[in-house]
C-alpha cells in the first residue's frame, strides 16, 4: 500500500509543510506541501531528508535498563515502577532540589513540555533545564525587563519592513523565520529594501547584503553602544515616540551622550561613516533587526540584547508594523520568572535564576558535582542530548557518573542514552500527535498539529503518555471519578462541563490538568498530546480569543471546540488568529504600559563597555591565539536530529574553516587533520582552508562527534567548550568566542 500523507517537518522549528509517500509503513519519499499556508511550498534539504531521522539503525524499540556495562530489555510496567520508586526515594532522602528535568520540547515537538513541567512541579521541584537556557535566555530576560514579561517578546516584523539589520544570524542556512532564504533574497533583490548584515565573516546571508558590517568577532555590544551614541548625539532618536511610549530614557541618555563612538568603532574594526549611515537609515526607515546566536552566544550576551532593545525603543521601532511587534500566540511563551522573587529558586552552587521558567544547561554539571547536601541526584532527560549539545562534554560525563538516577526518553540510542540507567523509547515526530509553537507570524497566527503518518514499531509511546504513567505511579494525579471517564467518551461540551465541576471541587488540579486530560480524554482521542491541545483551546487567553474571532471564528463558549475541529480537519494547518496591529503596544505588561529602557541590574555592565576596556579584553591570549566559533548551524547539520551520516553523502561535512593567511602562518594545508586545543579539551578535525572566514577566526559545526551504529562521525564542538565560559547574567555559553590553538595532528 502506497499513499502520500500530509505532515510537517521537525528538523528545525519552522515546521515547513511536507507530503510524505508512505509504503508498507515506511516513509520513502518527501516533497514540499504547497498547501501549507506558512511555508507555501518551501522546504530545505533537511526537510527532504527526514526519512533518515525516522528510519535508522539507532532507533529504540523497547524500554531498557542498564545492567553492568550493557542494557537489558524490560517491560514498561517494570520501567515505570522502578523509576518512580527511585525518584521517590531521592525526593524522600534529599528533598525536591535533588530532582531535575531536562528538555521536553525540542525544535519540533513541544507538547511534552507541559507534561514534564507539571510532573516536576507536582514533585516540588523547579529545576527545568531546557535548550532555551543556552541560547535565548539573556535575550528573553532583557526583553522581559522592557516589556514587563519574559513571555512578551519583540519579534522582528520582517515582512512589513523595508530595512532589515541582521546581527549574528545566518538565515540563509539556519532559517529561524518561515521561508527565510526567500525572504532574504527578496530583501537583497528589491531596490526599495535595504539589507544590512552584521557578521564578522562573509556568511551566506552576508553575501546578499547591501551593507555588510564585518565587525571584529565579539564586539557587538561595543558596536551597539556606539550606534545608540551616534543616534543620540545626532538627535535622530524619535523624541515623540519616546515621550509617549518609553520610560527610563532620562536615566540611560548619559550613557551615550558623550560616549566616544569613533574610538569604539576602531576597536570593532568598522568604518565610522558606514556605521553612521546605517544608524541614520535605521532611525528614519521602516526598520527592524534580527539578532541570533552570533550575538547571544557571544561576549556580553545579555548586555548586547539589552543594548539592542534600547536601540529599537529610541528609534520608535517597538509595537509598530515593520518594526518589532508582540506577536499573537495561543499559549504563553513559558512562565515569566522574576529573578528577585524569593520563591524562585536560584541554583545552589552557581547562583543562576531561570528565565521564562528555564534554567541554563551550562551550570548543570557543577550543580550535580557540588558538595551541597541538596545537590541534584536524579535527572530525567527527554528530547535533548546534553552529551553532545550542551557545553563541556567532559564535565557532563563526570557529572552523570555521580547521578543516582539518569532516565532518558529518546527516539534513538544517543550518547546521553548510552550513559543512562533507564532508556525509554518515544514515538517520533511522524508517529505521534505533536506541534511546535516557535515560528511566529504577524499579524496572522498559524497553527497545525502533526498527526501519525506511520505506525510506531515496538513499544514506543508518546512522550506525554510516558509522563502520565510516571505521574500516576508516583501518586501525583488526583482521584478521577468514573463519571469523568464516561463523560470523556461522550459529547465534548458535556465533558467540559463535567471537567469544570471536577476542577472546582478538587484542590491543586489545575497544575495537574495535563495528567487528568491524558487519562480521561487521551484514550478516547488516541493521544495524550491531542487531549492536551483540546484542554489548551478551552482556556485560551483573552487575547488569543479576540485574535481568533478576528480570524473568523465564532465568539462564545464553543470557540475552543471550533478551533480544535479546524485543526483536526486541516492536516496542513490553518490561520487561527489575527492580531490587532493598531493596538500592539497595549500588550506591554509594564506597570505604566511603556517600554522600560532602564534596567538597573545592567547599568554598570553596559557603562563598562568602551573602547579601552574592550581593546584590553580582546587582546589575544598567547597559548590560545585564535578565536573558535564552536558550532555553526549550516545545511549539513540539524542539531543532532539527523544521526545517520548517510544524509550527507556529498561534499565536505565536518571541517574546521580557517583563513588562508592563518593556515600559511601555521604551515597547515587544506584537507589535513588538525588538533584544536582549548581550555576544555581537544578534538581532531579535518582542516578546510577558505576565505569564508576571516583572519584569527576558525569555525567548526555543532552537532557532530555522534556515535552512529557504533561508529563516531566528525568532531564534537562541546568537547572544546568550557562550561564556565558563559554569560554572567543568564549563563548562556559563549560558543562563538572560544579561545583556541590549532596544530597539525601527528
Ligand atoms: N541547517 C541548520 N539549520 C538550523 C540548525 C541546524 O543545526 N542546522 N539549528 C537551528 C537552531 S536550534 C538554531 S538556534 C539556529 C541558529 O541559527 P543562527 O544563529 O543563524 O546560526 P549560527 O551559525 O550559530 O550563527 C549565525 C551567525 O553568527 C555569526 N557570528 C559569529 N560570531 C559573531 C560575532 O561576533 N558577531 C556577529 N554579529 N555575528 C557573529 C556567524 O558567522 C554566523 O554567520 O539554527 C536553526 N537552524
Ligand atoms: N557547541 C555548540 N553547541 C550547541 C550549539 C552551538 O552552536 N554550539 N547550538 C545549540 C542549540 S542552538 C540548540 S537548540 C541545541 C539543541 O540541542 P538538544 O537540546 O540536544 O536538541 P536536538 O539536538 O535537537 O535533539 C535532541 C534529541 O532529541 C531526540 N528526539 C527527537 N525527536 C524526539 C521525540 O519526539 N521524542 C523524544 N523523546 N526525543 C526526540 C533526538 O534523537 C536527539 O537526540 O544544541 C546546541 N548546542
Ligand atoms: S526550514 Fe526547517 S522546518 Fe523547513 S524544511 Fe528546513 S529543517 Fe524543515
Ligand atoms: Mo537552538
Amino acid at each position: 500500500m502506497k499513499e502520500w500523507r500530509t505532515t510537517f517537518c521537525a528538523m528545525c522549528a519552522m515546521g515547513c509543510g511536507l507530503e510524505v509517500l508512505v509504503e508498507d509503513n515506511r516513509m520513502v519519499k518527501v516533497r514540499a506541501d504547497k498547501r501549507n499556508l506558512r511555508s507555501e511550498g518551501y522546504v530545505c534539504r533537511k526537510g527532504t531528508s527526514v526519512v533518515h531521522h525516522q528510519h535508522n539503525a539507532d532507533r529504540l524499540l523497547h524500554p531498557l535498563k542498564r545492567v553492568g556495562s550493557g542494557f537489558q530489555r524490560i517491560s514498561w510496567e517494570q520501567a515505570i515502577s522502578e523509576i518512580a520508586e527511585k525518584m521517590q526515594a531521592t525526593l524522600d532522602g534529599y528533598g525536591p532540589r535533588s530532582l531535575a528535568f531536562m528538555g521536553g520540547g525540542g525544535v519540533g515537538c513541544h507538547f511534552e513540555a507541559g507534561f514534564m513541567v507539571s510532573l516536576m512541579r507536582a514533585l516540588g521541584s523547579q529545576y527545568y533545564y531546557n535548550p532555551l537556557g543556552q541560547e535565548f535566555s539573556g535575550y528573553f530576560w532583557a526583553m522581559g525587563e522592557a516589556s514587563g514579561s519574559q513571555c512578551v517578546l519583540f519579534d522582528a516584523d520582517i515582512h512589513h519592513a523595508d530595512m532589515l539589520v541582521t546581527a549574528g544570524w545566518n538565515g540563509m542556512q539556519s532559517h529561524q523565520i518561515p521561508q527565510a532564504p526567500r525572504v532574504l533574497k527578496e530583501f537583497s533583490r528589491n531596490p526599495d529594501k535595504l539589507l544590512v548584515v552584521i557578521d564578522p565573516r562573509k556568511s551566506e546571508t552576508a553575501k546578499l547584503a547591501d551593507i555588510h558590517l564585518a565587525l571584529r568577532p565579539g564586539t557587538d555590544a561595543l558596536l551597539t553602544r556606539a550606534m545608540i551614541a551616534i543616534i543620540v548625539q545626532e538627535g535622530w532618536h524619535d523624541r515623540d515616540y519616546i515621550e509617549r511610549h518609553v520610560s527610563g530614557f532620562d536615566q540611560i541618555e548619559p550613557w551615550f551622550s558623550d560616549f566616544d563612538a569613533k574610538a569604539a568603532l576602531e576597536v570593532c574594526e568598522l568604518d565610522y561613516d558606514q556605521v553612521r549611515e546605517v544608524c541614520h537609515q535605521f532611525a528614519t526607515r521602516t526598520s527592524c533587526m534580527r539578532p541570533d546566536l552570533g550575538v547571544f552566544m557571544n561576549r556580553h550576551s545579555t548586555a548586547t540584547s539589552y543594548l539592542h532593545v534600547i536601540l529599537w525603543a529610541i528609534c520608535g521601532r517597538i509595537g509598530v508594523p515593520g518594526g518589532h511587534v508582540i506577536p499573537g500566540t495561543i499559549a504563553a511563551f513559558g512562565r515569566h520568572t522574576d529573578w528577585d522573587d524569593p520563591d524562585v529558586w536560584h541554583t545552589l552552587a552557581t547562583d543562576f535564576a531561570p528565565t521564562n521558567g528555564v534554567f541554563p544547561p551550562a551550570v548543570l554539571p557543577e550543580e550535580i558535582l557540588s558538595g551541597h547536601p541538596q545537590r541534584i541526584r536524579s535527572l530525567y532527560v527527554s528530547q535533548a542530548n546534553p552529551l553532545r549539545s550542551y557545553p563541556d562534554t567532559s564535565a557532563y560525563e563526570e557529572a552523570f557518573e555521580r547521578l543516582d538516577l539518569l532516565v532518558t526518553t529518546e527516539v534513538a540510542m544517543t550518547e546521553t542514552a548510552a550513559l543512562s540507567h533507564y532508556v525509554l523509547p518515544a514515538t517520533s515526530a511522524f508517529e505521534k500527535w505533536d506541534s511546535t509553537f516557535f515560528p511566529l507570524t504577524f499579524p496572522e497566527v498559524f497553527f497545525n498539529m502533526r498527526r501519525p503518518i506511520v505506525e510506531a514499531e515496538g513499544e514506543r509511546l508518546e512522550d506525554g503518555e510516558i509522563l502520565v504513567r510516571l505521574a500516576d505511579r508516583l501518586g501525583l494525579i488526583p482521584e478521577i471519578p468514573e463519571s469523568l471517564y464516561v463523560a470523556a467518551k461522550g459529547e465534548r461540551p458535556r465533558f467540559f462541563a463535567e471537567l469544570m465541576k471536577y476542577a472546582l471541587a478538587t484542590p491543586d488540579v489545575l497544575e495537574r490538568m495535563p495528567f487528568v486530560l491524558g487519562k480521561t480524554l487521551g484514550p478516547v482521542l488516541g493521544s495524550t498530546h491531542l487531549a492536551a491541545l483540546w484542554g489548551m483551546l478551552q482556556v485560551l487567553p483573552e487575547q488569543a480569543q479576540e485574535n481568533a474571532v478576528r480570524a473568523g471564528f465564532q465568539a462564545g463558549p464553543g470557540l475552543g471546540e471550533e478551533i480544535f475541529q479546524g485543526v483536526l480537519e486541516h492536516p496542513q494547518g490553518l490561520w487561527i488568529g489575527r492580531a490587532d496591529v493598531e493596538r500592539n503596544l497595549e500588550l506591554l505588561q509594564t506597570p505604566d504600559g511603556k517600554v522600560n529602557v532602564y534596567i538597573p541590574r545592567m547599568a554598570e555592565r553596559v557603562q563598562s563597555i568602551d573602547a579601552a576596556s574592550e581593546a584590553r579584553a580582546l587582546e589575544p591570549d598567547p597559548p590560545y591565539p585564535l578565536v573558535l566559533n564552536a558550532g555553526r548551524h549550516f545545511d549539513k547539520n540539524a542539531n543532532t536530529l539527523l544521526r545517520n551520516p548517510a544524509w550527507n553523502k556529498r561534499g565536505r561535512v565536518c571541517t574546521l574553516l580557517m583563513n588562508p593567511a592563518d593556515a600559511e602562518a601555521l604551515q597547515l594545508s587544506d584537507a589535513q587533520m588538525v588538533r584544536v586545543i582549548t581550555e576544555a579539551g581537544e578534538e581532531l578535525i579535518e582542516l578546510e582552508v577558505t576565505d569564508a572566514t576571516r583572519r584569527g577566526l576558525v569555525i567548526m559545526p555543532h552537532g557532530f562527534g555522534l556515535v552512529y551504529d557504533g561508529e563516531v562521525f566528525g568532531a564534537n564542538a562541546n568537547r572544546l567548550a568550557k562550561n564556565t565560559n558563559r554569560d554572567e547574567f543568564a549563563a548562556t555559553p559563549l560558543h562563538k568566542y572560544v579561545r583556541c590553538s590549532v596544530e597539525a595532528a601527528s
